[in-house]
């Protein structure tokens, strides 16, 4: 006995990986639909050896399906999700529309997978951002050893957090400097993102801040504990798929690195790469297409008392995104829906 499993959204860069995973980790699927737009209905997109053809959100009715993973916009989502969520399929949305619903989980399984059982509110559980997902993975396990005051966080988020679009642009940009003639002016981005940095991602709030920086700290305090403060200051780079980040840390109690290094390397969906040589450390390009949040640099910071710095990456469009809503099935599955 499986699931009847709804993808919402299949042909996005989450969307395929969310079928890619479901298919890798052999979820129990007893029966799965693939939901596009209209304009891309009967698009074909694989789920493992198979192939299916994606149908018509507008026309689909989801009486009867187990579970739907939303990977579409908010604006979408707000249309389809209750709909989904009142015809008795529980929805795991990826978009930002739910994350700060008190009525809402918000729910990363390495950190607060209990969450989920409050999913029966509005039949929602929602996906943190990518940049917030990997970053409490690693937090988490050294806040149970020694409470976490404060987090200072630096991101550098590759273009596929941006969707295709971004990626072709970076592409064609990083083209045309070489190519006479054929320059490609910014369109997804304000400014030139080829051999660049830009520290501006989602809008800019009143205080300066932007909104991806704005959801790290709100997430954080959602997921992990009220009292972290933090701050963040998230970057886009020049990088396909991979975000990485900067991470200071300043604990309530003393933890010395070795220790914060062994809590790591047992913590779940952590692999440690810490070696002070060339090469020994985590790179976007090392973790695409894998499910581990990397964690490398870990050093202190004797500027401030019980002070740690690390480096951590990991696959956005897989734990920050679809590995982690497929994860959520998987404990919704086994605490909530028991089949068989
Ligand atoms: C980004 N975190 O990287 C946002 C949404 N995926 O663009």
């Amino acid at each position: 006995m499986g699931y009847k499993i709804v993808v919402v959204g299949a042909t996005g860069n989450v969307g395929h990986e969310m079928l890619n995973i479901l298919a890798e980790r052999e979820f129990p699927v007893e029966e799965i639909a693939v939901l596009a737009s209209r304009r891309s209905q009967g698009t074909e997109v694989s789920f493992g050896e198979r192939t299916l053809k994606c149908q018509d959100l507008e026309q689909f009715d989801f009486t009867g399906w187990d579970m739907a993973l939303f990977a579409i916009g908010s604006d979408a989502t707000k249309k389809f999700a209750p709909i989904a969520a009142k015809a008795g399929c529980v929805v795991i949305d990826n978009s930002s529309l739910y994350r700060y619903d008190p009525d809402v989980p918000l729910v990363v399984p390495e950190v607060n997978a209990e969450a989920v059982d409050g999913y029966t509110k509005k039949n929602i559980i929602a996906n943190p951002n990518c940049s917030t997902a990997q970053m409490v993975v690693a937090l988490k396990p050294l806040h149970d050893r020694a409470r976490i005051k404060r987090v200072v966080v630096s991101t550098y988020q590759s273009v596929s957090g941006s969707g295709k679009e971004a990626m072709d642009e970076l592409w064609n940009q990083t083209k045309g400097m070489f190519v006479p003639g054929q320059e490609v002016a910014p369109s997804v981005y304000p400014k030139q993102i080829a051999f660049n940095v830009i520290p501006h991602i989602d809008v800019f709030m009143d205080d300066g801040s932007t909104k991806e920086e704005w959801k790290m700290v709100a997430e954080t305090k959602k997921i992990m504990d009220p009292k972290i403060r933090l701050t963040a200051t998230c970057v886009r780079v020049p990088v396909f798929v991979g975000h990485s980040e900067a991470i200071n840390i300043e604990f309530e109690d003393f933890l010395d690195e070795d220790e914060a290094r062994d809590i790591l390397r047992e913590a779940p969906g952590i692999l440690v790469v810490d070696k002070r040589e060339d090469g020994g450390y985590i790179t976007p390009v090392d973790s695409v297409g894998e499910y581990a949040t990397y964690i490398s640099r870990i050093r202190p910071d004797s500027t401030i008392e019980n002070g740690l710095n690390i480096w951590c990456v990991s696959d956005n469009l897989r734990k920050g995104a679809a590995l982690n809503a497929v994860q959520i099935a998987e404990v919704l599955g086994q605490r909530c829906l028991k089949k068989g």
